[in-house]
């Protein structure tokens, strides 16, 4: 697929991000004979102000069902900007104040695209997002023809990074990973018989249904049968019915949490006693207050599309409590990928000594940056090596670790 990364000069012309591209401005190189009227006129010189600032996307759903996890991945992202500020960062010579640029897509493709070109407009240095893979994979097109690089701290569907995009990069395992282990986990640990699929026709659900119903099968387990919702459904009462009528122990949902709360909920209704399970979208600390007295300990099996163990975890553990002193919350999924994505992002800046995409994009592709989500280096698609993910259940009302796997 051809590249259309914008080039240096036509950022680095852009009077506002002169310092940004490191390098005090150069002479503009000589255009194509230029039929002979206008030269080009000269750029007003950039206030001094503005020249230091690098400006970094960040898109989430901070409106709409999941506006907690887009709140959650927005602060981590917020988290990250402060620390960097407060420690400074230098690039071409010069103290740079990171600036970050908050969008809403309220998780709907149409309105990623319009944030997407929204950034673009602002002429941002980078973009961190988006969450969902729905919104992520029509932006990425946006990002790529503006030559922005992209990282998105959640989204799975592994198209995202398959479009052959240069700048568009992900840091946590994709749906062909989540989908696969957890349909060998039902099939082999869990021991279900009948397994029934439901999912939400999204880019993120359909794509890791797929893959945990091809798990399922090459495990030598059963699918009963594969039901179809949305994400924005409240009634689960038909599907449900019909898979209580194929006898189902498992049920396996492709969606995010604010849809299976209430499908938990529905299912202890109808007398349903399957196992429930779902990729990284139903694995929030916001799950147990969604689907209430329902969500039994040990019914609820799920992966974050990440992990990290050993002595790993003793950051993670202090990001967790740092976060919760900042924002009075707790980690509900993603913040501490977001949280690493930007200082991936910011470290490439810093390595090449500009913020200009064309510059720091190389360094970005050579990352190899110990995070409080573990190691993170990028494959030649942009995706994290050696992914891992964290298997996970709930007890008492919490998410409680079951396995790193890898
Ligand atoms: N990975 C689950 C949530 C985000 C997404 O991929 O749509």
């Amino acid at each position: 697929m051809q590249m259309k990364f914008r080039t240096t000069l036509t950022l680095c012309a852009a009077a506002a991000l002169m310092v940004a591209c490191g390098k005090k401005e150069e002479p503009a190189p000589a255009a194509a004979p230029a039929p002979a009227a206008a030269p080009a006129p000269a750029a007003a010189p950039a206030p001094e102000a503005a020249s230091d600032v690098i400006k970094i996307g960040h898109v989430g759903p901070t409106s709409g069902a999941i506006a907690h996890l887009g709140k959650d991945n927005e602060n981590g992202a917020r988290m990250a900007i402060d620390e960097l500020n407060a420690k400074g960062v230098m690039i071409g010579g010069k103290k740079v104040t990171l600036e970050l640029l908050p969008e809403d897509d309220a998780g709907d493709p149409k309105q990623g695209t319009a944030v997407a070109t929204k950034l673009v407009d602002a002429k941002v240095n980078g973009v961190i997002g988006h969450l969902n893979s729905g919104t992520t994979i029509p932006a990425s097109a946006i990002y790529d023809a503006a030559g922005i690089p992209q990282i998105s701290p959640s989204a799975t569907n592994p198209k995202y990074t398959r479009q052959g995009f240069k700048g568009a990069f992900r840091v946590v395992a994709d749906d062909v990973h989540l989908g696969s282990t957890l349909g060998k986990y039902a099939v082999n640990t869990l021991k279900g018989k009948n397994i029934g699929v439901i999912d939400d026709r999204t880019a993120y659900g359909q794509g890791v249904a797929e893959e945990f119903e091809k798990a399922v099968t090459a495990a030598g387990g059963t699918v009963v049968g594969h039901e179809f919702t949305t994400d924005k459904a409240t009634d689960f009462n038909a599907i449900l019915t019909t898979l209580k009528g194929k006898k189902v122990d498992v049920v396996f949902f492709g969606g995010m949490d604010a849809v299976a709360g209430p499908m938990i909920k529905q299912m202890a209704q109808l007398g349903i006693k399957a196992k429930f399970m779902g990729g990284d979208g139903i694995c929030s600390g916001e799950l147990p207050k969604l689907a209430g007295d329902a969500l039994k300990d040990d019914m609820v099996y799920c992966a974050e599309a990440g992990g990290v163990e050993g002595e790993q975890k003793v950051g993670m553990e202090k990001f967790r409590a740092d976060f919760k002193a900042k924002f009075g919350a707790d980690v509900q999924v993603y913040a501490p990928y977001v949280y690493d994505a930007l200082n991936v992002m910011v470290a490439a800046m810093v390595k090449a000594d500009s913020a200009d995409p064309a510059k720091y994009l190389p360094e970005l592709k050579k990352t190899e940056y110990k995070g409080v989500t573990g190691n993170i280096a990028f494959d030649e698609k942009g995706d994290i090596k050696n992914g891992a993910l964290t298997l996970m259940t709930y007890k008492g009302g919490k998410r409680t670790e079951l396995a790193v796997i890898r």
